[in-house]
């Protein structure tokens, strides 16, 4: 039996790096398969055991208990939840947009941030495109965000600023990558591990609106540079409009919120319309800023209207 880590996984094939340094390709024990819920069946990020069958291929025996998931829930019946585990055991979400072509949107960015917070994995955001505008005007798309505590990067793909800071970061992680479609998450991919290669999209299709969703499974990559690591490019945007976070946990995914919350008269207060509202306080002392305020109103609900 050997162990090793799920880099892929599509309609019931797995490749799993083993941790004696090869790639196998393997299938679930067809016992496995019997026991486990749709839930339970391997992601990439799992640790398996795999048994080496005798025609090269695998056999994964058993997935070892996640230190952390990256899901989605979606409503099931009766008030439930049902949980969709897209990554296992992922240390950093990277999220990617640009900083023009296309230009950030705010509520977007928030989106992004809320799922990370509900799935309790730290956020990395990456400011791409620093090129098109300068240092000075990302700073004032991006910089609110390093003020309320989250990590930010400021990069150019193709210049090749701010790579050595997204590298550090990177590495000797699993890095879940995500962002909107054309803002260069392939591109900085590529850049950062010479030979990915993986498929970049093209502007203008960006620009008409349509987008290019050249990327159509996660994929864990290895980083092979100092370090080490790994990197899954998601599908992103349209998994992301499936994700539903549960109203009453909605406040507290919007990290600087939740100094606020106690004080709200009401402890099932919805910070929409309440009297003695701690958060709707702090919005008008100026200490949460409007548009934060705002995505968490439009999220809640489910106005969701850039
Ligand atoms: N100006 C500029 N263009 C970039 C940069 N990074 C990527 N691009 C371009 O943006 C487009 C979309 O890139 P791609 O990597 O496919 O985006 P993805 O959809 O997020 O994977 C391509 O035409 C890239 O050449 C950058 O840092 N600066
Ligand atoms: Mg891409
Ligand atoms: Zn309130």
């Amino acid at each position: 039996m050997t162990r090793g880590l799920v880099l892929r996984a599509l309609s019931g094939f797995y490749t799993i790096a083993t941790d004696d340094g090869d790639l196998v390709e393997a299938r679930l024990r067809g016992r496995m398969k019997r026991v486990r819920q749709a839930s339970d069946i391997a992601v990439i990020g799992d640790r398996v055991s795999v048994e080496r069958l005798p025609d090269g291929t695998g056999a994964i025996d058993a997935i070892e208990p996640r230190e952390r998931r990256f899901s989605r829930r979606q409503p099931g019946p009766r008030g439930s939840w049902r949980e969709d585990v897209m990554v296992a055991n992922a240390d950093l979400v990277a999220i990617v947009f640009s900083c023009d072509r296309p230009p950030p949107n705010p509520r977007l960015i928030d989106r992004f941030l809320v799922v990370t917070e509900y799935n309790e994995v730290p956020a990395l955001l990456v400011a791409n495109k620093v090129d098109l505008v300068g240092g000075e005007a990302a700073r004032e798309l991006f910089g609110h965000y390093g003020r309320i505590g989250y990590d930010v990067v400021y990069t150019a793909a193709k210049a090749g600023i701010g790579l050595d800071e997204l590298r550090v970061r990177l590495a000797g992680r699993l890095s879940i990558v995500t962002g909107p479609s054309g803002v260069g998450k392939s591109t900085l991919l590529n850049t950062l591990q010479p030979g990915l290669q993986l498929a970049t999209g093209d502007v203008s299709e960006v620009e008409s609106g349509k987008g290019k969703h050249t990327t159509t499974h996660a994929e864990l990559h290895p980083l092979t540079g100092t370090g080490g690591g790994y990197v899954a490019d998601t599908p992103g945007i349209r998994e992301l409009g499936l994700w539903q976070i549960p109203p009453t946990e909605l406040a507290w995914c919007f990290r600087e919120f939740r100094d606020h919350l106690g004080a709200c008269a009401f402890n099932d207060c919805t910070h929409l319309h309440e009297p003695r509202c701690g958060l709707r306080a702090a919005v008008e002392a100026g200490h949460v800023s409007e548009e934060r305020y705002d995505s968490y109103r439009r999220m809640l609900t489910g106005d969701l209207a850039a």
